[in-house]
């Protein structure tokens, strides 16, 4: 599809940052649980250069919290979490893989421990919000699920902590990996986590009261001029160096976590259960037949690139091309592949069976994506004069 226009609508919904998200020249947004999210700023290569060396403020209001509270709050969300949720802490964030009873996934929010009995899933672009109520209703458990006022605002960026010591104070350095503690503001506890969806560090404030959308992020803009505070978003080149899963994207309700690769966040040989276990335990003794897998392919630079794209061996298709973009630091086209296990393994051969032509492409494991692009670099070097 080429690049068009969205209507705004009710059922298109704004956020409490949309106004100065527009104001700062947002020029591509996307669809995101039914809320706008910006895609772009100055051009996804500038966006891209600047986030990784300064700090950026991102209207990440499209994390909804699927929020479970009430006596059976831990339970409810022990049972739909891949992730062992069943020693999790107060003031913790869980990367945690969600799965229906065929162990397909749904979602794969970062689940908070905001107290005893309340859990916050932050949502991936998908409706969890129907899954979690019916479960409860239908199984008569003891708790509130609803979608709380809650929208995250994100400092992202190798200047994050200091802008964020000037706003909040020296306690923000305290705050460790995927951890949370409330700040004052205005009147109200935030919490605020280090997290964010970036491999550059950062922050994710998670406002609770729509209403001080812009004084939160005025209050943040007002110290970022010494740090070069940019508005921004999540980047597509920098989540795609960085290894970090886009779900709807790199995974679909098509796909369980063990094809994901997310094996390691979710826990198959405890005693807990939940749903999907049994179902990934058989899978696993049978073998998955799919893998996601990093990319990287020759050719001209992927800029804007229709996924998914199929992949090729000998003419048979073999998986699809699921996210792709040129890296500029790189140089050169990175992305993720679901392919068929045979062809899953660091160095396997492929055809991009690419709208603009065939690409070579050459399969490696997530994270170590650019390894083999850098070689051939090396291989393209000219010989000195
Ligand atoms: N923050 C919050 N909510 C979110 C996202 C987020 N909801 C949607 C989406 N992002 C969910 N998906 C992810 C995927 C990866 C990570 C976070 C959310 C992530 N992973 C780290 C990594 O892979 O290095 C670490 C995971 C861990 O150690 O547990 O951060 O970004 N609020």
């Amino acid at each position: 599809m080429a690049d068009t226009l969205i209507s705004p609508s009710r059922r298109l919904r704004t956020t409490p940052y949309s106004n100065r998200v527009a104001e700062n020249g947002a020029t591509g947004y996307t669809v995101y649980n039914h809320m706008w999210l910006p895609t772009v700023f100055g051009g996804l290569r500038q966006d891209y250069s600047h986030l990784k060396e300064y700090v950026q403020i991102w209207d990440v209001s499209v994390e909804r919290q699927v929020e479970i509270k009430g006596p059976d709050a831990h339970k409810l969300a022990c049972l739909i979490s891949a992730r062992d949720l069943s020693k999790a802490q107060v003031g913790r964030c869980y990367y945690a893989p969600i799965c229906d009873q065929h162990g397909k996934m749904i979602n794969d929010p970062v689940a908070l421990r905001i107290a005893d009995d309340q859990y916050w899933f932050s949502i991936a672009d998908s409706d969890m919000l129907l899954w979690v109520q019916g479960l409860a209703y239908g199984m008569g458990i003891d708790v509130e699920v609803s979608e709380p006022d809650v929208s995250p605002l994100a400092i992202q960026g190798p200047m994050a902590e200091d802008l964020m010591v000037d706003v909040f104070g020296e306690a923000i350095r305290d705050i460790k990996f995927f951890r949370f503690a409330a700040f004052p503001f205005k009147g109200r506890m935030l919490n605020i986590a280090r997290s964010g969806w970036s491999k550059q560090g950062g922050f994710e404030i998670y406002l609770d009261d729509s209403s001080l959308g812009e004084d939160l992020w005025d209050a943040i803009w007002d110290k970022g001029e010494k740090y070069y505070l940019r508005p921004g978003c999540p980047n597509l080149i920098e989540r795609i160096e960085g290894g970090l899963l886009s779900y709807g994207n790199d995974m679909t309700r098509e796909d369980t976590p063990l094809e994901a690769g997310l094996e390691k966040f979710i826990n198959l040989d405890g005693d807990a259960d939940f749903i999907g276990k049994a179902a990934l335990i058989a899978q696993r003794d049978a073998g998955v037949t799919k893998r996601l897998m990093g990319i990287e392919m020759d050719g001209m630079e992927m800029t804007s690139v229709s996924v998914p794209e199929p992949l090729t061996v000998d003419g048979k298709k073999v998986g699809i091309l699921t996210s792709a973009v040129f890296s500029p630091d790189y140089e050169g086209n990175i992305g993720f592949a679901m392919v068929s296990v045979e062809h899953a393994y660091d160095g396997a051969k492929v055809t991009v069976e690419s709208l603009q032509g065939s690409r070579e492409g050459t399969i490696c494991e997530v994270g170590t994506m650019g390894k083999r692009v850098q070689e051939m670099i090396a291989f393209r070097k000219l010989p000195p004069e």
